[in-house]
Order: C-alpha cells, then structure tokens, then sequence
C-alpha cells in the first residue's frame, strides 16, 4: 500500500507508525508494499481482530506471503477508511489481565466488492495469490458469491497458474464443504473443464475460527484515539482468547505447518471443535441475546451477570449439549466461555448477535435438541432459547420499547409473531415449524412444541427472568 503522507496528522497510517511504537504500542515492523498472497473477502470486525492478526504474526516472522487483499462486500466505508490508514487499524485487547493497544498491519490493499467485482477477480487470479478466506456471514453463501470466486478461478486455469486454498470461515456446519459445492455448481455452468480443474486444483479446508469480536462502539473509537494520540475510524476491541482450527487440506501441503507455527490448530477433522463452537458459544450466545433484548440487558456481560442467567446457560451447556459433544475438552471449554461472556471490557451487543437469527439458529439449536432427544438427554433449556426468540420477534422488549431487527426473514417473522402474541400454542405452531430455520423432524416432534410452547406461555405471563427462575426451580425438582 502507498503511504499516505503526514500530512494525514491527526489519523492512524504509516507514518503515525513511529510515534506508536514510541508509545510501547505493537505495530507492524514489517514491509507493506508487496504483492498480497491472500485475498479475503469479508472485512468486517471478525476478520480484522482474528485472521488478519494471525497473517500479521507470520509476516512479523518475515514471511512475506501472508499480505492480504482485503475486500468488503458491500461496505464502502470501512474499506474507504481503511483505505485512508494505509489499511492499518488498532485493536484493544482486553482480559482480566488487562487491556493492551496492538496495531494489526496485514491487509495491504483494500476494495469493494460491488463496486469494483473485477478488480476482485483479477486480485483472485494474481500470480501471488495463494489463499483465499472468506468472512462474509451466514446469510453470504449464495450463488452470486461462487460465481464471482469462480470467474477468478477461471483466469487463474487460463493463465496457467495454480489453484488456491479458499478457506471459509464463517459459522457455518462444514464450511469448507459448502464452499466447495457452491463453487463447483458455479464452475460446472462456465464448463466441466473449470469445475474438473477447481475440484483438482483447490482445497476447501473446513475451519472453526473463535474469537468474540464486537462491532465497534463511539467509545472504542473515543478509547482509540486517546490510546493511539490519532484517530482511528476501524479500531476494535476483542478479547485475548482465540482459536483457529483449520483441516489438514491445502493447495499447498507445507502451509499446515506455517500456519502452526502461528498458533493455528491444524487437524484432519474439525467436526468435534465446529459442533462444541458452534453448539456451546454460538447456541448460548443467541439463547442470551434472544432474552436480553426481550428483558432489556444490553450487553452479554449483563445478561451473563445475573445468576438465573449464569446457571441456566451452565446448565445448557452441561445437561444438553456438552454431553453430545467429541471434543474432549468440552469442560473447560465451557468453563472458559462462562468467564469470557463475563468480560467486562467487551460490552458485546445482545441485539447485533440477534441480528440474523433465522440463518444461525439453524447451526446453533436444532442439531442439539435432535441429539439430546435421540440420547434420552433433557431439552427444557433448548426449549427456552427457542421460546425467548419468539418472544423476540414481536420487536419491544418487556417495558415497551420497540427495537429493530435486522434479519431476512424479519419482516415475515414480525408478522406471525405479532400475529399470535395472546396465544403461545398458536405461536409456536406458527414460528416453530418453519423448514428453513428447525430441522423437519423436529418440526413435527409433538413433544418438542409442546415444551416450547409451556416455555414460552411461562415467559408470556412471567417474563423472561421470572420464567427463568421457574424453569430453574422446576429442574430442581420442585
Ligand atoms: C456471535 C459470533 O454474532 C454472533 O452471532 O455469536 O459472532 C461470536 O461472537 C463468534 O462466533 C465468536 O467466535
């Protein structure tokens, strides 16, 4: 990236670099004017506080091959911003250690997708492409993300050049595979000699990537320019704990061991670690957002603080999910989830993790509640997240206050809740039957709607903490 000139006083970019590091902050002391090896499409909070920081410890080591290409979908301010700090951005490292400022210098060039497609695809197909990963949502793994991937793909076959790791990194169950099947479809209609050369050439390792990573608030940004002595329109805070675990399946074999060498876990199969992420975090983490924003706690750390909320989200992941669960761990797993939702220093939106709701219940409830009534292990906890997102889709919370909901379904969703409000049976025959969001056995599992439904009747005349001490008393055995 050309650096912008001093003149930029007062803002994060290269220049600013020196005066950082007078100020004991860690800032990149590597080149940054290569061409990138990795193309990211996604540059959302994620990407930047979690893989980009691991491409930043490789090129600290002096490997050059990890600068990325950083494209955002949609987004032209932040890629406009980054643009202007010479893709530089600080990130606040918080635990209960204490908090430190780290400047992450790996993303060296930055587009907009829907602003410049063929600038992406000719970034895809450049001689010093190696990797591709992508963070761009649940809701992202459509047809028209292949074909734009695919059309670079095919200038890579034309050109002669190698095929690409593209690494998905997104919640998704197996997301590599789904990756591979969106953009085989995708090459199969430019021609079969594509799609031979992509299934040939590619390798789609599935990966579970964790690290929570809120979008950032005024007050981060305020933290950031007091820290820094600039400004900073991308700054992030995050938390210290992170975990890559990424497939054993590369274009080239001996990046398993580059990226170990970075603190990546590299393993034959992510299954055990993408269930318990998946289940344990993401499940407890809209159980929590579904009620907060219903009871009125803003943040994860507030809902965490309140006892009802700490035992029964202990007992999701105790009774329900962690015993269906191969990763070995799980225990500790959890027990470190428990004190990482506490973090005070996150101040982590319950309403920007309900966001999107229909398209991650899918990977974060229905598998366990299926699994925990196959082994004969209780469901009621799976019932009340179910029954608190219900209640969420009706947009006020229990004082009145109406909220926004962002989420494709919002609209259609709104309605049948707000349809059925007086009428808890009606509500989950309307809400809990939806193919697209529970699995179709579970939508016809009598048993399984008439726990939700008692649940959600239960938060209907007791709200949603009162209806939490009642599930908790009765599990108790009262
Ligand atoms: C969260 C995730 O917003 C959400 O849906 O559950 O972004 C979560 O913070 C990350 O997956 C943590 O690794």
């Amino acid at each position: 990236m050309i650096p912008n000139s001093a003149d930029m006083a007062g803002r994060l970019n290269s220049a600013a670099l020196p005066a950082l590091a007078a100020r004991s902050i860690h800032v990149p002391g590597y080149p940054r004017s290569g061409a990138p090896g990795v193309v990211h499409l996604g540059l959302g909070a994620f990407f930047r506080a979690h893989q980009a920081l691991v491409f930043d410890t490789l090129l600290q080591r002096g490997d050059t091959r990890w600068g990325v290409f950083g494209v955002a979908m949609r987004s032209t301010a932040l890629a406009d911003s980054l643009q202007a700090q010479d893709g530089l951005y600080a990130v606040q490292v918080a635990s209960s250690a204490g908090s430190q400022w780290q400047v992450g210098g790996a993303i060296w060039q930055t587009a907009v997708a829907a602003r410049a497609p063929a600038w992406v695809v000719q970034s895809i197909a450049a001689p010093s492409t190696r990797w591709l990963t992508l963070t761009v949502t649940e809701k992202g793994y459509r047809p028209e993300l292949a074909q734009l991937i695919v059309q670079g793909l095919s200038a890579r076959l034309a050109a002669g050049l190698p095929g690409l790791t593209i690494a998905s990194c997104d919640n998704l169950v197996g997301n590599g595979r789904q990756l591979q099947a969106l953009c085989l479809a995708a090459a199969q209609t430019v021609g079969p000699a594509l799609a031979d050369w992509v299934a040939g050439n590619c390798a789609f390792p599935n990966s579970m990537v964790d690290r929570i990573v809120p979008a950032a608030t005024p007050q981060r940004l305020a933290a950031a320019r007091e820290a820094l002595g600039v400004a900073d329109e991308a700054a992030l805070g995050t938390e210290a704990f992170w975990e890559w675990v990424i497939e054993r399946r590369f274009a080239d074999a001996s990046d398993a061991d580059t990226l170990a060498a970075a603190g990546v876990t590299v393993v034959d199969d992510v299954a055990p670690f993408e269930a318990a992420k998946l289940r344990l975090l993401n499940g407890s983490h809209t159980a929590m957002a579904c009620m907060g924003a219903v009871a009125g706690w803003p943040v994860i750390g507030e809902c965490i603080m309140q006892p009802a909320v700490r035992s029964f989200i202990h007992g999701l992941m105790t009774q329900e999910v962690g015993p269906q669960l191969a990763r070995p761990d799980w225990p500790a797993y959890r027990d470190a989830l428990l004190a990482r939702f506490a973090n005070p220093a996150l101040q982590h939106s319950v309403h920007q993790i309900a966001n999107d709701s229909s398209q991650k219940i899918p990977q974060r409830w229905p598998p366990s509640v299926l699994g925990a009534l196959r082994a004969g292990l209780p469901v009621d906890h799976l019932a009340f997240a179910a029954a608190a997102w219900m209640r969420y889709l009706r947009g006020s919370d229990e004082l009145g206050q109406s909220y926004a909901m962002h989420d494709p379904m919002a609209g259609e969703l709104q309605a049948l809740a707000l349809a059925h409000a007086g009428d808890a049976a009606a509500s989950v025959q309307a809400l809990g039957r939806l193919p697209a969001i529970w699995d179709e056995v579970l939508s016809n599992d009598q048993r399984w709607l008439a726990l939700v439904t008692r649940r959600l009747d239960a938060i209907g005349r007791l709200g949603v903490l009162g209806a939490l001490v009642k599930l908790q008393a009765g599990l108790d055995g009262e």
